[in-house]
């Protein structure tokens, strides 16, 4: 089985990956430095589901015989760290999840902007680095965005960009002779709306550029907005449960409205709501990671996944929401308030996204049957509910 490094093992997504792997037998290695917990408690936001102390989750992540070690406290900027980690732990894959996730948060203030960018660039590059030194050969799963795209008012692609370090590419003096021909549509303009999204495409160029200059094996995963609480391996003990945010800043759309449905309180679609997004559950998204893991790029290749099961309207969410609320008695409104953020509500969105079913992806189509079972699974917490972190206070203008 694959020796699996993931960054961001303590987050929403890298916790949840770490126990759909341990579980299936791959040796999984995580480091983290806790950054999401102190963000999320910088901006007095809490996460629904109450989730346990860093050092009981290491406990039981330890309790797996084919959990290898962690690397706690540590910034992906701290390069003499990384370096002998990669020297120690070898792995065949490392999944990069460390990073500032929230586009509210870095349009907050000055401070923010320069915190996300800063941590989010740099600390991409310093793994670049390391890579080079250490491991040029291990492949690279890069959780991008979908939102490093924007809006465009034409489709977006996929595709790869093939290896550009093979010898007959060069002359002995350097020169190229044999320039590989990047399939069409990439790279692809990119036009994003925030100060995180512009992060990951920086990240992005940085990534395409290693894979060109010294032959580092990379998937950029294109991610849509992840809702949901649970994997196809998740249990209800309270050591598998992931977080679950729903402030303005690190909660997302979705996962934002279901809180808000268990408490009653009208959903906030910002603006007309016909802002377009693409879509999936954590189970997918945890799936489709296992996928990307599984089906690497060619040596010095650099490929794009666009990873959603669905685009979906804001307003068409805000329906079905209120509707399977109501399955619980629950009587939910829609309140449509200004929108914080700077966005095309109304926009042509056609994003490929094939190579992922291509993979074998087997999505969950049922999508009101999803949003149902996660009001479910959080009424539970309704008293944990802070309301006063529901209404969005940035103005993105
Ligand atoms: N929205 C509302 N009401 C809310 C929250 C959001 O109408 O209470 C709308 C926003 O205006 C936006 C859409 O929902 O048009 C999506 O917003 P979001 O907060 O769910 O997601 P976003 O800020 O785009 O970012 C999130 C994650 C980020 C990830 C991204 C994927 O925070 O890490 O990269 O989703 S994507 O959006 O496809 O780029």
């Amino acid at each position: 089985m694959k020796r699996v490094l993931i960054l961001g093992i303590d987050g929403y997504i890298g916790y949840s990956l770490a126990l759909y792997l341990l579980k299936q037998d791959y040796e999984v290695t995580g480091l983290d430095n806790f950054s999401r917990r102190a963000l999320v408690s910088d901006v007095e936001g809490f996460s629904l589901t109450p989730i346990l102390p860093i050092s009981v989750r290491e406990h039981y992540l330890r309790s797996f015989p084919n959990f290898i070690d962690s690397v706690f406290g540590v910034n992906l900027d701290d390069y003499y760290t990384l370096d002998s980690l990669l020297k120690l732990i070898k792995p065949d894959v490392i999944v990069h999840l460390a990073e500032q996730p929230s586009a509210p948060y870095s349009m907050k203030d000055v401070r923010a902007s320069m915190d996300t960018q800063y941590r989010n660039v740099l600390g991409t590059l310093s793994l670049l680095w390391a890579m080079k030194k250490n491991c040029p050969e291990v492949h690279l799963v890069k959780i991008g965005t979908m939102g490093e795209y924007g809006t465009p008012n034409c489709d977006i692609p996929e595709g790869e960009i093939p290896n550009q370090c093979l010898e007959d590419r060069w002359d002995e003096m350097g020169a190229i002779v044999n320039h590989p021909c990047p399939m069409a549509g990439l790279p692809f303009p990119k036009s994003p709306n925030s100060f995180y999204h512009l992060s990951k495409v920086h990240d992005t160029n940085n990534i395409i550029f290693a894979c060109k200059n010294w032959g580092l094996t990379s998937t950029d995963i294109m991610q849509g907005v992840v809702f949901g609480t649970k994997t196809d391996y998740s249990n209800n003990d309270e050591q598998e449960l992931t977080r679950f945010d729903y402030d303005e800043y690190f909660g997302t759309a979705i996962n934002r409205f279901c809180v808000q449905a268990i408490i009653e309180h009208p959903l906030t679609v910002y603006g007309k709501g016909s802002q377009t997004r693409g879509f999936l559950p954590l189970k997918d998204s945890i799936q489709c990671l296992q996928i990307a893991i599984e089906n690497p790029p060619k040596a010095g290749e650099y490929k794009v996944l666009n990873q959603f099961e669905n685009i979906y309207s804001i307003n068409n969410l805000a329906d079905i929401i209120c509707a399977e609320a109501s399955d619980y008695g629950l009587h939910v409104g829609i309140a449509h308030i200004p929108n914080p953020r700077k966005e095309l509500e109304h926009h042509y969105y056609n994003p490929t996204h094939e190579k992922l079913f291509s993979l074998g992806y087997n999505p969950t189509i049922e999508i009101r049957e999803e949003i149902n079972l996660l009001i479910q699974s959080i009424l539970p917490y309704k008293d944990r509910v802070i309301e006063e972190v529901i209404m969005p206070k940035t103005n993105w203008r």
